[in-house]
């Protein structure tokens, strides 16, 4: 087999890129090592900036966002009992869409498949080869039989746990990690919206989020220590966690309802430099984790995969190198923004057990400061939406 740009994972950042190619007239494979029907239905983010919209209203692919996703001027900061906004649309002229990943990646599946584009499910064995050449390939199995994709490039979109990022030799990488001592809690309801707005709550107990699916599903968060099963928490305790921590002294209550999902996820902060090695790119989760605080991962894969086609484009266009030689250092800029935001945020918000009660004060200041200067809550709205300078 022969392509032009061999594409690993089928996330957003491998389908977005595949799709983003194929309107520029570049050819791709993307090789997939899970089912259709699992990536499409796997539970993840649910913020997309402005520009994760404009990007995928351009490529075609935002009928479906548009029309079921909702657009959310701001949020609300729970603490001390209290509800205070971030008017980010006011304050920065850009909205969010609270749209599910696994409902981008069936609008991206959904296209690629109308526009002929090859995307291979199931496959297993990936393994890369001749990276640091002219003529790389992937080999891997699919439907019992070996199978060697040849190609120009190879991208790296399989995730935190995928193969490519040790393709890249030990001694050219640098990783840079946090791995905090929590999780999240996380579970899907079937109820109205508490809220209209997204609730980020910090509280003695910890920290809570309240986010939304539809007008009949909820989707909302909490804390938890990351050695927790599920089994743990039954319904009543649950609820009893999420009163405690986002209800306000005014009145405003969490909206119980039928807990129909529950999972746990852990927090990480992960950088690892380069995202180039000879023919080999990495985009997205491939090569960096933030804490889903600050709502980031997936917005920051699209931002990478904006960035790798111009350059992809050029050098099938024009014969130019130099787009893709400076794509690392031109990524990694908004990578270092959003993993400095969603440690910001992470810290200001969660319960960490080592603060002392110093420190615990100060995570209330920061929020009386954010929420009562127009400064303070600019620079977070900005990081928030994405309308950073980098
Ligand atoms: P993905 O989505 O992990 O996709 C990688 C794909 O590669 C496949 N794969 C392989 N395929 C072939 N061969 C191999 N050897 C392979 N190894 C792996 C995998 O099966 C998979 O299908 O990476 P991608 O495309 O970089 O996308 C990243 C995003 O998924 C991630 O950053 C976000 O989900 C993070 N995230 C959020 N991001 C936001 O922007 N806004 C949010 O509101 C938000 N909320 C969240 C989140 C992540 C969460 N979890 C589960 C950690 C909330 C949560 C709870
Ligand atoms: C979600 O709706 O899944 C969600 C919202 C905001 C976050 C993280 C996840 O910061």
């Amino acid at each position: 087999m022969r392509t032009q740009v061999g594409i690993i994972g089928a996330g957003p950042a491998g389908l977005l890129l595949s799709h983003l190619l194929h309107l520029r007239g570049i050819e791709s494979v993307v090789l997939e090592a899970r089912g259709r029907e699992q990536i499409e239905s796997t539970i993840r983010a649910g913020v997309l900036e402005q520009g994760t919209t404009d990007l995928l209203t351009e490529a075609g692919v935002g009928t479906r966002m548009k029309s079921e996703g909702a657009q959310h001027h701001g949020f609300e900061l729970a603490f001390e009992g209290k509800r205070r906004r971030i008017d980010l649309t006011g304050l920065t002229g850009h909205s969010i869409t609270v749209y599910a990943q696994h409902e981008v990646l069936k609008d991206l599946v959904a296209a690629r498949i109308e526009a002929n584009g090859t995307v291979l499910f199931n496959v297993s064995q990936t393994s890369l080869h001749g990276i640091d050449t002219t003529t790389p390939s992937i080999r891997f199995h699919h439907e019992g039989e070996p199978h060697e994709l040849h190609c120009d490039y190879v991208i790296g979109c399989d995730g935190s746990q995928g193969v490519s990022r040790n393709s890249i030799p030990r001694a050219l990488r640098r990783d840079y990690e946090r791995v905090y001592p929590f999780g999240w809690f996380g579970i899907l309801v079937e109820a109205p919206p508490s809220s209209h707005e997204l609730i980020y709550a910090r509280h003695e107990r910890g920290f809570a989020l309240v986010s939304t699916r539809s007008p009949n599903v909820q989707r909302m968060y909490f804390q938890c220590d990351p050695k927790d099963t599920v089994e743990l928490w039954s319904d009543d305790r649950i609820w009893a966690e999420l009163h405690a921590r986002v209800d306000s002294t005014e009145g405003e209550h969490v909206v119980e309802g039928k807990i129909f999902q529950k999972n746990i996820v852990g927090m990480r902060s992960f950088v690892s430099t380069t995202m180039r090695h000879g023919r080999l790119f990495l985009a997205g989760d491939a090569a960096h984790i933030v804490p889903p605080t600050g709502a980031k991962g997936l917005n920051l894969a699209v931002a990478d995969v904006r960035v790798l086609t111009q350059a992809l484009d050029s050098f099938y266009k024009e014969g130019r190198i130099d787009l893709l030689d400076t794509y690392s250092a031109t990524a990694l800029k908004r990578i270092w923004r959003a993993e400095h935001f969603s440690y910001w945020m992470t810290r200001m918000m969660h319960r960490l057990d080592d603060a002392s009660p110093f420190e615990q004060q100060l995570q209330i200041a920061e929020l009386e400061h954010v929420t009562t200067s127009r400064a303070a809550a600019t620079a977070m709205a900005e990081n928030y939406v994405g309308a950073v300078a980098v």
